[in-house]
């Protein structure tokens, strides 16, 4: 606290959390004494203009608002650590990596990229991943993507490629959606994207939520030991909880039933204590690896299979704490693709170096002064000594005369340090130089061969996903020649892709393909880490199962699915005809967590309905109901149910549909299930929904 002025205020700002203070003041401190009614002359007079509560009010809520940002506008975020398992000094001199269990705070902000501020958390997006490392040598911001590679090679085109993705400038919509005309014109006259597109139309888009995501850095970095030696790194975060993605029909509806569904189970995971991890991982190799790659380690539109460079688990990232506000920290949090620490250094891949442009430009316009370093979310946990001053809103302002450097003033503020500094590693290599020229390297000029790698490295029922992804899109756009140029790049990833895709579009026949920059490798070897359903989780802990109550409900079947769910870290959901609850067989009242019509089935990753044989009928009138079971089956969901609730199947249409999906809690333990659960999904019913469903050909002469 700062000695007292002869008010016997401290210097110190003395805000209080409005919870906390006892009289509502002005933002001058002056105690109000009506916040109803503004300051009028007579009864039925005008206001009067000296009522400086009111326009002080209007004032600051007028000015509430700050410009969201261009792309990640919509985002949520957490505070937490990093610990990193081993000394990594070999590699690097950054301090996160200097000691075994070392934890160094974190801060992570999660998003999606082309939808606005209140868009809705499913839409089918890339999502942003990006982490602030408060280290001891100053913040470091690992400002990544759910999906490792971009659209574009040169950051020359992202105002284009994000222009196209979002909304269409004269009407103002589609909102957070690339399925429209623009983006998949742009994107089918860029080959460079075929890769990425393969990665968006996949269910990484639509990640469960962001505990059971990866994220990775993208480009290549480097890292640079204490004797200047650099490696070549590419970051990976793996998510201790598995990956899990949900369906595209689920999404569709999650986003009316819950928009923020994702922020949602990062806030409830956390307040419960069922703190989120994911484990850094890391790429390491040499420019030898560099130089024999078949591809260039410079370019944002490749990953490095990890087959052939393995990636090395080396500490952890916990989530632990919620932000206690949202503005102040998710909104105000600042990431900068320049925040990098000595022993981390940048490669010339252009998009990097774009960025590295871009992000201090961006939070300028949107945070209004360059101290936006200042404010606690941004600010180092390290000392800052510098020279800088003043601006808007400066509230670091060090005190004394010295405020350039060199001095001969006693004691002359700070100096710099040649040893502990950061140094920029001097990359010589020949290539690097030549005439200013534009283009782009022919390193660069292979566009298809790992997209179609992705393709082949997916599960049958994910080439599928992918396959209904692209149709469900491109059948969006209104322009048929804009469907059929993209079916023609399609097929440099291969006919069994571009084939089901122009059957799903109707389209009269294949296209001739896409003219290649190069000609693709078809048989580059699948591989297991680029698919979502090779890399689940060992368990069914994480994860919530809505249970269908009704009065009369079993009190001992639901007593046992509640103690199965716990030992097993499984959240449960009650949902009831009213939200008050029910009584169960025993007369104890259960109370509900949702009402049936606002706890649909998406919401939860299995369903058990639990519902009493005399309810049965009244549910199965009600859409609500029907659909809940519906929707269950459809999205392939395990369904535990007992015989009393199995009308509900005749009612929601799935008689006679039962399957190894379907199982009986007469017959079964809750515990039981719950193990079952652990594949997340009955994915086999997926081909038996398609089989169904496929419309016969109509022959000529038929009606
Ligand atoms: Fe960003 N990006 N980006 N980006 N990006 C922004 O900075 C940009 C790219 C990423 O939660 C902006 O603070 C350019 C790749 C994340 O606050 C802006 C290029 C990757 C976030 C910007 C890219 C990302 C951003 C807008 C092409 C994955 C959200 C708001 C060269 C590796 C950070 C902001 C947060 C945000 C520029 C491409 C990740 C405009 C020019 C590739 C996670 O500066």
């Amino acid at each position: 606290m700062a000695s007292s002025n002869e008010t016997g205020l401290g210097g110190e700002t003395h805000q209080v959390a409005a919870g906390n203070a006892s009289r509502l003041t002005t933002q001058q401190g002056i105690v109000i004494s009506d916040d109803q009614n503004t300051l009028r002359s007579g009864e039925r007079g005008p206001a009067a203009l000296e009522d400086f509560h009111f326009r002080e009010k209007i004032f600051h809520f007028d000015h509430e608002r700050i410009p969201e940002r261009v792309v990640h506008a919509r985002g949520y975020g957490a505070h937490g650590y990093f610990e990193n398992y081993e000394p990594l000094t070999e590699f690097t001199r950054a301090d996160p990596f200097s000691e075994a269990g070392l934890r160094t705070p974190v801060f992570v902000r999660f998003s999606t990229v082309a939808g606005n501020k209140g868009s809705t958390d499913l839409a089918r997006d890339v999502r942003g991943f990006a982490t602030k490392f408060y280290t001891r040598q100053g913040n470091w911001d690992l400002v990544g993507n759910n999906i490792p590679v971009f659209f574009i090679q040169d950051a020359i085109k992202f105002p284009d490629v994000i222009h196209a993705a979002k909304q269409e400038p004269d009407r103002g919509f589609p909102q957070a959606q690339t399925a429209h005309d623009n983006f998949w014109d742009f994107v089918s006259l860029m080959p460079e994207s075929a890769h990425m597109l393969m990665w968006i139309m996949s269910d990484r888009a639509i990640p469960r939520s962001f505990r059971f995501m990866e994220g990775f850095g993208v480009h290549t970095f480097r890292l640079v030991n204490a004797d200047g030696k650099s490696t070549f790194v590419k970051f990976h975060w793996k998510p201790k909880l598995g990956l899990q993605s949900v369906v595209w029909n689920e999404a569709l509806k999650i986003s009316g039933a819950d928009p923020d569904f994702h922020r949602r189970d990062l806030w409830d995971a956390i307040t419960a204590g069922d703190f989120p991890e994911w484990e850094l991982g890391l790429q390491l190799f040499d420019d030898d690896f560099a130089d024999r790659f078949a591809f260039d380690v410079l370019d944002p539109t490749k990953i490095i299979p990890e087959e052939e460079v393995p990636v090395r688990r080396v500490g952890r990232l916990v989530l632990d704490r919620v932000v206690d506000n949202f503005f102040a920290e998710t909104e105000q949090v600042a990431f900068c693709t320049q925040n990098v620490v000595p022993g981390i250094d940048f490669t010339n891949d252009p998009l990097l170096q774009g960025r590295n442009f871009s992000y201090l430009d961006t939070q300028l316009k949107r945070l209004g002064s360059p101290n936006f370093t200042q404010l606690p979310v941004n600010a180092p946990k390290c000392p800052v000594a510098n020279f800088q001053q003043d601006g808007h809103m400066a509230m670091a302002n060090p005190p004394g005369r010295v405020n350039y450097e060199p001095n001969s003033w006693d004691p002359p503020g700070p100096r710099e340090d040649p040893v502990t500094g950061f140094r920029s590693y001097p990359d010589g290599r020949g290539d690097q130089s030549g005439p200013k020229r534009r283009l782009r390297p022919e390193s660069f000029a292979d566009h298809y061969s790992q997209a179609r790698q992705f393709f082949v490295s997916q599960s049958e029922t994910e080439r599928q996903h992918i396959i209904d992804a692209f149709v469900f899109e491109l059948s969006k756009c209104d322009r048929e020649t804009i469907r059929t140029r993209m079916v023609a790049g399609l097929r440099n990833v291969g006919d069994d892709l571009a084939g089901p895709v122009a059957e799903g579009l109707g389209l009269p026949g294949l296209p001739d393909p896409l003219p290649a920059a190069r000609e693709p490798v078809r048989d580059l070897p699948a591989s297991a880490a680029l698919s979502i359903l090779a890399n689940g989780p060992d368990s069914f802990a994480g994860r919530k199962i809505g249970i269908l109550i009704t009065d009369g409900v079993d009190a001992a079947k639901l007593e046992e699915v509640k103690t199965a769910a716990e030992q097993a870290e499984v959240n449960v959901e009650l949902i009831a005809p009213a939200i008050g609850g029910v009584d169960d067989s025993e007369g104890n009242h259960a109370p509900a967590d949702q009402k049936i019509d606002g706890g649909p089935s998406v919401l939860f990753d299995a369903v058990i309905l639990l519902a009493a044989r005399h309810a049965t009928p009244a549910l199965a009138a009600q859409p609500a109901v029907r659909d809940f079971v519906a929707d269950a089956y459809a999205h392939c969901k395990f369904i535990g149910y007992t015989g009393d609730a199995s009308p509900l199947f005749e009612a929601a249409g799935l008689g006679g549909l039962t399957d190894g999906g379907f199982v009986s809690l007469d017959e079964h333990s809750a515990t039981d299930f719950i193990a079952r659960c652990a594949g997340l999904r009955f994915w086999p019913r997926q081909a038996s929904i398609a089989q169904r469903a496929a419309v016969p050909k109509a022959s000529a002469g038929q009606d």
